[in-house]
């Protein structure tokens, strides 16, 4: 890390207007690149700009200035070596769906999904928050590549940040630093992507202001120019809001790509099941937030002789290989995961992962210097210090962590990361799994009856929502394909580019589809599925019918397990309890299709008449029963 620019001239004010950043020997002699940063410079008015390289001793000297600063607490060096704890503001604890916005051109691009702006009006706003929005800071340029440098599959992107606390992250979460930059010579396509805190500590007036632990601004932008292929985000240092390489770029602009190019930019696990044969199969999965995809990513099987790999628990890339079959990359390099419920029980493999080397973000603090949340333990260890800073007991009637705690550390830290993670070319993607949050209703697992059936199920996933963003925690929305928050376009062009992939390659090769839902209840409100490790189960099932061998039965959503074809050998589960994993109530799921048919209206003209077909199929199914 070098300082390449800065300092006061004398009285007080700085220089970024009068140095061009590319005279004080920047890293690189891209013309788009430097002139981008200058004018950003320019406008935000940073005291330095500081240009990554994304070695260890930027992140060791980044860390222990965030400690000196208040931002990071250093956990015990023993208990945690070489981990931190942050505490954000109160206000600024997960993704920000109201204040996110796709500014296309065209408002029907858009589509019924997403907040919509016209591109104009929102430059007009977002430069009036950036104006001078990084008085007083340092602005970091943090160059990063989605996928290994270099790969088929892979993008490079540029984020400019006044958040420490960003840059340590993105080192952690892509593959960011040195590689990535000199990735990008002359011509070479990126997605520029600006992020400020909103929150200058000097005044347009000079005066100047102490900062906070925390920096954010009420105000709040994350906002996305698809035709443009850029992201500006004001306000948030949380997650997604801020970690622009994450759901910004590899979800809403690469999903734009991904339409424009013929791939998918989805939503998704990816995890390598490898039977006791010996034989390994490809599992792609789209759940919702906070709904699983990091614990079956590391799942650890219940049954003798299986093995489950991880490759990523959040965005998956796949693009059509020269067989005709899909392959997956994880454009990641490390998981921002869910704390709470994260425990010896549900996920081994995460416990040990998060030994050394992470930062924990809106955890609980222990008396001896290390992390807790709920999940953790039985019971919560006395002194704890919640995730606001103050005193906390089991009386105090609140979550000791926040909800939407999280986790950042690098995936070579993960005990079950797949030999495949780094391949450029990805892994054949063998099953696609589709899950959401669901109390009822929708079964275990149901096998779809061809691609266009398992596009409708995708399309027509509903979700309890949880602590992942605002919005009323439980409550049921419809989250299609898991990519609701997500999808940079119009949702029915979405499904519509998902058909046509599917038309497009061979019909052999394309991955078998799947519902799964591990969330079912019984009357008396208990989980009927005892799901985390015992998942596997439901997982060989799945090679089963992949490999020919697992027998079926058909009902009005797809195939389930025939009687005796799920293992549930040793588990507590009674036969009854099965036997309502597997209910198909008509009346219910009438009513499932009367909401689906309301939703597919909202899409109007856009949507692909084969969905509305499939939910004629689905009823006939149903009054068939
Ligand atoms: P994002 O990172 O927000 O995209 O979410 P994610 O899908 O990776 O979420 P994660 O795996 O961290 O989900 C965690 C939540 O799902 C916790 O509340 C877990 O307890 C719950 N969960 C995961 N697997 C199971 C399961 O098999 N059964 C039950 N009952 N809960 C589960
Ligand atoms: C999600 O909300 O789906 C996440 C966490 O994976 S965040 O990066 O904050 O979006
Ligand atoms: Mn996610």
């Amino acid at each position: 890390m070098t300082a390449l620019e800065t300092t006061p001239d004398g009285d007080g004010s700085t220089t970024a207007d009068a140095v061009p950043v590319e005279v004080l020997g920047a890293p690189t002699d891209n013309p788009d690149l430097l002139e981008w940063v200058r004018r950003t410079a320019r406008l935000t008015t940073p005291d330095a700009v500081v240009w990554c390289d994304g070695s260890r001793a930027e992140h060791d000297r980044l860390t222990a200035q965030m400690v000196a600063d208040g931002t990071l607490i250093a956990l015990d060096p023993v208990k945690r070596p070489g981990s931190f704890l942050a505490r954000s503001d109160p206000d600024d604890v997960a993704r920000v769906e109201h204040r996110t916005f796709i500014a296309s051109e065209h408002e029907a691009d858009a589509g019924p999904t997403n907040h919509w702006r016209e591109p104009a009006a929102l430059r007009a706003e977002l430069d009036g928050a950036f104006a001078g929005c990084m008085r007083g800071r340092t602005m970091y340029v943090v160059p990063f590549s989605m996928g290994p440098v270099g790969g088929p599959i892979s993008q490079l992107g540029v984020q400019l940040t006044d958040s420490p606390y960003v840059v340590v992250s993105m080192g952690v979460m892509t593959r960011m630093g040195s590689d990535a930059l000199a990735a990008i010579s002359p011509g070479t396509p990126f997605v520029p992507a600006v992020h400020s805190v909103g929150r200058p500590l000097v005044a347009a007036d000079g005066s100047t202001r102490p900062d906070v632990p925390w920096p954010c601004n009420p105000l709040k932008y994350v906002a996305h120019f698809p035709e443009t292929r850029e992201i500006w985000s004001f306000g948030s240092g949380y997650g997604g809001n801020a970690l622009l390489g994450k759901k910004c770029f590899a979800l809403r602009i690469a999903s734009v790509m991904a339409r424009e190019e013929g791939w998918l930019a989805e939503h998704m696990l990816v995890l390598k099941v490898t039977t006791p044969q010996g034989r390994v199969h490809h599992v792609a999965a789209a759940f919702p937030s906070a709904c699983g995809k990091t614990n079956l990513a590391m799942l650890q099987p219940s049954l003798p002789g299986w093995r489950v790999e991880t490759i990523g628990d959040d965005i998956a890339w796949m693009r059509p290989g020269a067989d005709g079959r899909l392959r997956a990359i994880n454009p990641e390099t490390g998981f921002f995961g869910v704390a709470p419920g994260t425990g010896p029980e549900t996920n081994p493999v995460a416990v040990e992962m998060l030994r050394e080397d992470v930062i924990f973000t809106n955890c609980a603090l222990t008396a001896d210097g290390d992390v807790w949340w709920e999940g953790l333990t039985p019971e919560p260890p006395a002194g704890l210090t919640d995730w606001r800073g103050e005193p906390w007991t089991p009386a105090s009637g609140r979550p000791a962590a926040h909800p939407n705690a999280r986790f950042t550390v690098s995936a070579a830290r993960c005990p079950s990361i797949a030999a495949e993670f780094d391949d450029p070319e990805g892994v054949v993607v063998d099953a696609i799994l589709f899950g959401g949050r669901r109390g009822s209703n929708v079964p275990l697992v149901a096998q779809a009856l061809d691609w266009t059936h398992g596009v409708f199920t995708g399309a027509g996933i509903s979700s309890e929502q949880t602590a992942a963003a605002e919005g009323t925690v439980g409550e049921l929305r419809h989250d299609p394909f898991a990519m609701l928050p997500f999808t940079g376009y119009h949702m029915a062009d979405y499904f519509q580019h998902w058909l046509d992939l599917g038309k497009r390659l061979p019909a052999a090769g394309l991955p078998a589809v799947f519902s799964v839902n591990w969330f079912r209840r019984g009357d008396d409100g208990r989980f009927l599925w005892p799901g985390f490790g015992e998942n596997a189960r439901v997982l060989e099932w799945i090679c089963g019918r992949l490999e020919g061998t697992a027998a079926a039965r058909f009902t009005p959503l797809g195939h389930v397990p025939a009687a005796g074809a799920l293992d549930v050998a040793g588990l507590d589960v009674s036969a009854e309890d099965l036997g309502e994993l597997f209910r198909v109530d008509v009346d219910a799921w009438l009513g499932e299709a009367d909401l689906l048919e309301e939703y597919f209206a909202t899409f109007g003209p856009r949507l692909p008449h084969e969905l509305t077909g499939h939910l004629d199929l689905l009823r006939y199914r149903l009054a068939g029963v």
